[in-house]
């Protein structure tokens, strides 16, 4: 890891206002999701990124933009938006309308961005780790230097098939990151009462691969460190396993109560310390990049924004029932793929 002065001066004061406004922009987007899931706008399940930007604001910043595969469990709305997709589209999708990156067939837990390289959005805790290895095999068989990014969960990481992929991205050398982020919980419980080795950056070792843990709550950390480990796969077309340390800071999804199950008001504040909004405003301030007004202007423009991308949303129609039994498995359109 740099240190922070030096981060600082390596990027262009527009490059940390967009980190600002990136992560400021996820915040009040999925606090609007929050909401619309309560008028009942939203159904199905749903989950936020809520206390967990700087992970994917950091890392993406670092991927090459459409050339990159990027994969995903089901707290998936920041990923695809970081990747150019259209954020009225996803909004579409996660409220089940026709306008969606699914069509509104998929929901919040669904969302893909083929032609952005956003494979998903998977709902079966751990069941996408393989299908990220295909990715990275695809592109190491053709020849591609693309760096496939395959996020997944402190629970996930647990996953019997987590450790099978594991095995076969070691032996074959596939040009994979995966990024584990242990934000402390799993769905209804905590990391030590699911985890034997809390240290979760070690299950790469047994299988030969590079294995760290770092600070997800510092975006400029984030950055310094997913440059390095993106560059390096790149190069050396071999896979490496992050542990990213975060925290997310509301229930673990939208119908979730989460205090009385597994952690208190007062750990609830102390995380809240943490927040990496408030982190970077912060070294904003303090390095004289961005006053405090400039900042409450910025949080005003991109809340109106939000507002704008749900209305829109909430003007697409919900798809046809004629449309019910298309693209289940077949007819997929691969001249859309890469
Ligand atoms: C195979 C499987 N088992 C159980 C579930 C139910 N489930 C949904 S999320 C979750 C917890 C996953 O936690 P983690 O991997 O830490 O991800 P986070 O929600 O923290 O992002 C569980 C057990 C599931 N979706 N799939
Ligand atoms: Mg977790």
């Amino acid at each position: 890891m740099a240190n922070q002065t030096e981060t600082i001066q390596k990027l262009s004061p527009a490059q940390l206002e967009e980190f600002y406004r990136q992560m400021v922009f996820i915040r009040r987007f999925e606090e609007k999701c929050n909401v619309a899931y309560r008028l009942g706008k939203i159904g199905g399940y749903m989950h936020t990124y809520v206390g967990m930007e700087a992970t994917a604001v950091g890392f993406h910043a670092a991927l090459k933009q459409n050339w990159d595969y990027v994969i995903t469990a089901y707290r998936d709305h920041a990923q695809p938006m970081l990747m150019g997709s259209d954020p009225v589209a996803v909004m579409s999708e996660i409220m089940g309308r026709s306008g969606g990156l699914s069509r509104g067939k998929g929901g919040s837990m669904h969302i893909y961005d083929i032609e952005k390289g956003f494979f998903g959005g998977w709902g079966i805790v751990g069941g996408h780790n393989p299908l990220g290895a295909g990715l990275a095999f695809a592109a190491k068989y053709r020849g591609e230097d693309r760096v496939t990014l395959c996020y997944l969960g402190d629970g996930a990481s647990n996953a019997g098939v987590f450790f099978e992929t594991l095995n076969m991205v070691g032996l074959w050398d596939l040009p994979i990151i995966f990024l584990i982020e242990n934000n402390e919980f799993a769905m209804g419980t905590r990391l030590e009462y699911h985890a034997a080795d809390t240290e979760l950056y070690k299950r790469g070792l047994p299988f030969g691969i590079e294995s760290e843990r770092i600070d997800g709550m510092d975006v400029l950390s984030v950055y310094d460190d997913a440059t390095r480990i993106i560059n390096k796969v790149r190069e050396t077309s071999k896979p490496h396993l992050v542990e990213v340390m975060n925290y997310r800071f509301l229930g673990h999804g939208a119908a979730d109560n989460d205090r009385v199950l597994y952690r208190s008001k007062e750990e609830e504040d102390a995380a809240k310390l943490r927040d990496p909004i408030v982190k970077l405003e912060k070294i904003l301030e303090e390095q004289g990049i961005m006053d405090r007004a400039k900042m409450e202007a910025i949080d005003d423009e991109l809340s109106e924004k939000v507002d704008e991308i749900y209305e829109a949303a909430d003007a697409s129609p919900f798809p046809d029932v004629s449309e019910v039994y298309d693209n289940v498995y077949s007819d997929i359109e691969p001249e859309k793929g890469h």
